[in-house]
């Protein structure tokens, strides 16, 4: 009797690699819906389908803080955030700008590429001059070469930012192009990822909704200063009297209840034919907004009562990328003549 060997198992595929993304954030403390919507949204989202690199940019904090205490709170702030809004430590990579110091080497070879042309007109660099005159320190001038490198070190093609960073961007696809076109093809050129609230406007319904403006909807905080924050929001205003139609398109509260419900149309029929006021409108928002958060809010109360489990998840984050820095800067030394 011959005995029939089972045929060997197929090797397994090669885990297809999964295109990579990269996006930073300032640890400017609790996460405000700005950020959320614009932005976190798609980091939560993007987890899923590609290999994604999150970083809390505390070598950028530098340029407009300079208190150490602070920066180190609102580091764990912005990680705690970031994790009780849905990021996975075991789907992502998050961790802190300065744990990879590499990145501060590349930045500078990537200054060499750069002419200060391109930095001395970027919007942000003449907004912030004008916001901090007595303290325009090089880092500011020099933030966007820092982030281009923040993105390319791990060699990320795509990037989830919210509108306001589409400048930067361009600048960093720029920088990218100088740099391949003298050393020969090393970066891949990186591309914004929007999401369907690429601008969230604040409480004033003017500026964009920002820390260093104060007009903040903060998702993470009680439920009664959400409250308080959405009830003080200007609305139309061009609607006086509680009788005037509203215009949906231009209130800022009307255009916030689209991320908050499907039924939005049939609010902003409310608005237009006056059945409900501005103040309705804001009671539906904050009960929506408050409920939506709810669980996150639990989580990130939890966390920040366990800095060790934040601190535990940072550092392996850092490790685990060490790895992809570490390769780049060895090719890139190599082709600029650094060794
Ligand atoms: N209002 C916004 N609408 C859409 N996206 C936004 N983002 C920020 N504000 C809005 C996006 O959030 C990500 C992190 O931005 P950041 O690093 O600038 O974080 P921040 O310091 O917490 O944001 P602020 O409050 O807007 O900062 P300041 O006061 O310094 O200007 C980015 O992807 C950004 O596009």
């Amino acid at each position: 009797m011959t005995t029939e060997l089972a045929p060997a198992p197929a090797p397994l595929a090669a885990p297809v690699p999964r295109p990579r993304i990269f996006s930073g954030i300032q640890p400017s403390g609790v996460v405000h819906l700005g950020n959320d919507l614009g932005a976190v949204r798609n980091y939560v989202r993007l987890q899923y389908e590609y290999e994604a690199i999150y970083s809390i940019v505390d070598y950028h904090a530098l340029t407009s803080t300079h208190d150490p205490a602070a920066l180190r709170t609102q580091t764990r702030e912005m990680a705690a955030s970031l994790l009780a809004l849905g990021l996975d430590p075991d789907r992502c990579t998050l961790f802190v700008q300065s744990h990879r110091p590499e990145v501060t080497e590349l930045a500078w070879l990537l200054t060499t590429v750069t002419p200060v042309s391109w930095l001395e007109r970027t919007p942000t660099y003449k907004e912030k001059k004008e916001h901090q005159q007595d303290d325009v320190n090089h880092g500011l001038l020099a933030y966007p070469v820092l982030q281009a490198a923040d993105i390319v070190i791990y060699k990320a093609s795509l990037v989830p930012v919210g509108k306001d960073q589409a400048a930067h961007l361009e600048l960093s696809r720029e920088i990218v192009r100088a740099f391949n076109a003298r050393y020969g093809q090393t970066f891949p050129e990186p591309k914004a990822v929007y999401t369907e609230a690429p601008t969230v406007l604040g409480t004033d319904g003017v500026r964009k909704m920002s820390k260093s403006v104060g007009n903040t909807i903060d998702v993470l905080g009680p439920p009664e200063l959400i409250k308080k924050q959405i009830m003080s929001m200007v609305t139309d205003t061009q609607r006086v009297l509680r009788t005037d139609p509203g215009r949906p398109e231009v209130c800022n509260v009307c255009q916030l209840q689209r991320a908050f419900g499907d039924d939005y149309e049939s609010l902003w029929d409310g608005e237009r034919t006056a059945r409900t006021g501005c103040v309705d409108m804001k009671r539906i928002l904050a009960e929506r907004i408050t409920e939506r958060y709810a669980e996150a809010r639990d989580r990130y109360a939890n966390l920040m009562a366990h800095p060790d489990r934040i601190d535990e998840i940072l550092a392996v984050g850092a490790e685990r990328i060490r790895p992809i820095a570490e390769a780049t800067m060895i090719e890139v030394r190599e082709k600029m003549g650094l060794r």
